[in-house]
């Protein structure tokens, strides 16, 4: 059996990357709503039901767990996904806020989508951990098409973090939630607004870590199922084995279109 990863698109890559790295022997398959993405920007009730689809459609393929890679399906989708399927189901905010809590002065950034901002979940798991925490939250839907585009690291990206982000550095914040699957790559872009001394707290990663926490803790490792990878598509693929590489910070192979819903 295979570990499920779903995505709006491309983006969730990142998470399938930091997934297939700490468990390389573990069959992977991911699917990528490129049909309907973004999530993002759209309503609630929208996107609970594309993420219900997506997640059957990698239950049905048996998988053994799930990984809800996109920060706005995690967001908003999460119960309903772990009330509907008898599998373990993760998303990628409670790992983060978990990490979050490293702050030390309490002062704690979040920059997500307007879908994940909007929904206040890493402020209410950030301080169901620390009650005192200060949270600062801002939407930076820029960041996506910028990190697409292969601009992430480009004079432009640098501008518009600035013109974002500047309440969180008059906030001295000193930890930041990167709350979203595309900000990884941004992270140099954001560490020279920072500094040094800012933790950034990468989502992906620590969602990773969880998986591979469970799968100690649960006995579902299978070293012998040879790290098989399939992606899945709903759209025509070609941007998605483009842009793809980018996240994936390798070829992806193959990758199949497929409907859902
Ligand atoms: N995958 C989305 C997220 O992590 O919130 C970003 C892309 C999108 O749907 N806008």
């Amino acid at each position: 059996k295979a570990i499920g990863i779903f995505d709006s698109g491309v983006g969730g890559l990142t998470v399938f990357k930091e997934v297939a790295d700490l468990l390389p022997r573990e069959n992977l398959i991911y699917l990528g709503d490129t049909a309907r993405v973004p999530y993002g920007s759209k309503s609630v009730k929208t996107v609970q039901r594309y993420a219900l689809e997506a997640a059957e459609f990698l239950v049905d393929r048996g998988v053994k767990l799930l990984v809800v890679a996109c920060n706005t399906a995690s967001a908003v989708a999460l119960e309903q996904l772990r009330e509907r399927f008898q599998l373990p189901v993760i998303g990628v905010i409670e790992p983060g806020a978990r990490r979050a809590c490293a702050s030390r002065n309490r002062r704690i950034g979040v920059i997500g989508t307007e879908g994940t901002i909007n929904s206040g979940r890493y402020p209410q798991a950030i301080s169901a951990l620390v009650p005192d925490a200060r949270i600062f939250s801002i939407a930076c839907p820029l960041f996506v098409p910028l990190a697409e585009e292969g601009w992430a690291e480009h004079e432009i990206a640098r501008l518009t973090a600035l013109e974002y982000l500047q309440p969180l550095l008059k906030a001295q914040i000193d930890t930041l939630v990167l709350g979203c699957t595309h900000y990884p790559l941004l992270h140099n872009t954001l560490r020279g607004i920072f500094g040094a001394d800012v933790l950034l707290v990468d989502s992906a990663e620590e969602t990773a870590k969880t998986v591979q926490q469970l799968f100690c803790r649960q006995g579902l490792e299978n070293p012998d199922s040879g790290g098989r990878r399939e992606f899945y598509v709903t759209d025509v693929p070609t941007r998605f084995e483009r842009v793809g590489q980018a996240f994936l910070g390798a070829e992806l192979g193959r990758v199949v279109q497929v409907e859902i819903g």
